[in-house]
């Protein structure tokens, strides 16, 4: 059986010091690298959060608050800071993530008027980034999810996994919540349960 390894948005602006950083996110980087070290996967694929400057999803786009919500193309959008903003230090990857057996990577978020939590397709499950393509070419059955953020990206890529039909496992110590209410990340972990993703501790 055919594993692959996830690894969600493991980029500057997530991690500390970053426009949206995520409490403790840097904590994450050895165990994920200890991860790719201590077990074959056929495949490592990163996402990357990769938006045009003004999209959508930033507040500052729509004249609004960092943390308000409004309706964008019928489904409601939190609205972040400005990040991940293609070709900015923000969007690239974490430098202490190893990415020697690297051998695909998604970038997502590029329409600049939807959202896309997931690796897998856009929040308005208008377009498929290709990851399921790729996913399905190499034969994958079973991927394995780390990285950030829980109970956004990290949340909704595992739960588009099962329902691509894979064998889905979330590495609990290999990812961190934004947790914007405290209750996110736990609230997160019962969602993808629910949803048939099983949690590893
Ligand atoms: C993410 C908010 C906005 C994430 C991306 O990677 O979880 N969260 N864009
Ligand atoms: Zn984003």
């Amino acid at each position: 059986m055919k594993k692959a390894l996830i690894i969600v948005d493991v980029q500057n602006d997530f991690c500390e010091g970053g426009a949206l950083a995520v409490p403790g996110s840097s904590e994450i980087i050895p165990y994920i690298n200890l991860l790719m070290e201590e077990n074959a996967y056929d495949q490592v694929v990163l996402t990357q959060d990769w938006h045009p400057a003004g999209h959508k999803s930033f507040a500052s786009s729509n004249g609004r608050q960092v943390g308000e919500s409004i309706i964008l193309n019928g489904v409601p959008q939190f609205m972040w800071p400005d990040h991940c903003i293609q070709g900015t230090f923000g969007a690239e990857f974490h430098k202490d993530l190893n990415r020697d057996k690297v051998t695909h990577i998604v970038q997502k978020g590029k329409n600049i008027e939807i959202d896309s939590y997931s690796g897998f397709q856009d929040n308005n499950h208008f377009m498929k980034t290709g990851l399921d393509d790729f996913l399905k070419y190499h034969d994958i059955q079973l991927v394995e999810i780390v990285g950030l953020a829980l109970d956004y990206c990290v949340k909704f890529t595992a739960q588009d996994a099962v329902a691509n039909g894979y064998v889905t496992c979330l590495h609990f110590n290999g990812t961190r919540a934004v947790n914007v209410k405290p209750d996110n990340a736990r609230d997160a972990i019962y969602e993808m349960i629910e949803k048939g993703v099983t949690v590893l501790g």
